[in-house]
């Protein structure tokens, strides 16, 4: 398996994330991707290589150019609303909510923020924008190889990318980068990508982002969002719209889903899949279902992550594994490379 690792991943470095009142150290720290290069270098899973720089271009395919301009600018607009701002993080305080306007951008720095996120736990950085545009190089990069023969490809990187939309950020993320690995292999010729979601949380930007279409499948297996983030979407009932009817799966479970639960969903999920009849996959991996995990409620264990990997190779199709979510800091280079390990030994 072929990495492509973003080496500017730990330029994102949040000091704080708000949490139920008091402001707590932020969960998606840069350890994570520490665990997971250090785990699959110990292994000798594959080739570890730097993404070469894609074109902003490539990214406005998913994205709006006024969101990545906004993205972009960010730092130095943040810094000159106050010099001391440069120690800070920036929050958005204020959103568009229901028959206020999002059509007119302000001016206002704070007012973008708002407009251009969807909750208040995502901090932005003086380095966020070089982070997560390397992550995205990453995730096209770990797409375009399979479209040259690789069988299947890891796009290590941090932040996530699964919450984040077209044109707003959260949930930890700022760009798409499945999304993004998806939208690519259909540019380069692909006529159908199926994108499995095995996040704990359900990856509401990339559902969203291709609801209307039938050359994307979106599947995704996730806590209900009755109670978990970003509870907003990703019930049942979302089956897509227009040409995209019936190319929307979600499979919500309730807190304490053990690894019974869980891999029947998986299976209801590859059937799905198989259906579909894609050239490609990108798998959204978080292993935040891990029974350790701090901010979910899922019982997966270390062993299960073994499993999952060889399901999802009898799928027998191309595939790019793009990391997301998992907080649980001391296992988590294992319980990712298990994923890829299990996958590897069955393909
Ligand atoms: N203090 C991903 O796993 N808030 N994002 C949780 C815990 C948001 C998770 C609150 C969780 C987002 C990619
Ligand atoms: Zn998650």
């Amino acid at each position: 398996m072929l990495a492509f690792y973003n080496e500017h991943h730990a330029q994102h470095k949040g000091r704080f994330e708000i949490f139920r009142g008091e402001m707590v150290p932020c969960f998606e720290k840069p350890e994570r991707a520490d665990m997971v290069l250090s785990e699959f270098e110990r292994r000798g899973l594959g080739r570890v290589v730097t993404p070469q720089g894609v074109p902003l271009v490539s990214l406005e395919r998913v994205h709006t150019p006024r969101y990545l301009a906004f993205l972009r600018n960010a730092w130095s607009e943040w810094l000159a609303l106050d010099p001391a701002n440069a120690d800070k993080d920036a929050f958005p305080a204020v959103w568009p909510v229901r028959s206020l306007r999002s059509d007119v951008e302000p001016d206002n720095f704070c007012a973008k923020l708002g407009l251009y996120s969807m909750d208040s736990g995502t901090p932005l950085t003086s380095g966020t924008w070089v982070a997560a545009k390397t992550g995205a190089d990453c995730a096209v990069n770990a797409a375009h190889a399979l479209r040259i023969g690789e069988r299947s490809t890891f796009a290590l990187t941090r932040p996530p990318g699964h919450h984040a939309g077209a044109d707003f950020f959260g949930g930890y993320c700022f760009l798409n980068n499945a999304a993004l690995a998806a939208q690519h292999m259909l540019d380069d010729g692909a006529k159908k990508v199926a994108i499995l979601d095995i996040d704990y949380h359900h990856g509401n930007g990339t559902q969203s982002i291709f609801y209307g279409r039938d050359d994307v499948l979106f599947v995704s297996i996730h806590g209900d969002p009755r109670s978990e983030y970003p509870f907003y979407l990703g019930h049942a009932d979302e089956k897509g719209e227009g040409a995209g009817l019936g190319f929307n799966l979600n499979l919500p479970l309730p807190a304490g889903t053990d690894t019974a639960q869980w891999m029947a969903a998986l299976e209801s999920a590859c059937l799905k899949v198989n259906m579909f009849g894609a050239d490609a996959l990108v798998v959204s991996l978080g292993v935040d279902t891990y029974i350790g995990d701090p901010i979910s409620h899922f019982k997966l264990h270390s062993a299960d992550f073994l499993r999952i990997g060889e399901r999802i190779a009898h799928l027998g199709l191309p595939t790019a594994f793009i990391f997301e979510g998992g907080y649980a800091v001391d296992e988590l280079g294992i319980n990712v490379v298990n994923v890829l390990e299990g996958f590897e030994t069955a393909a």
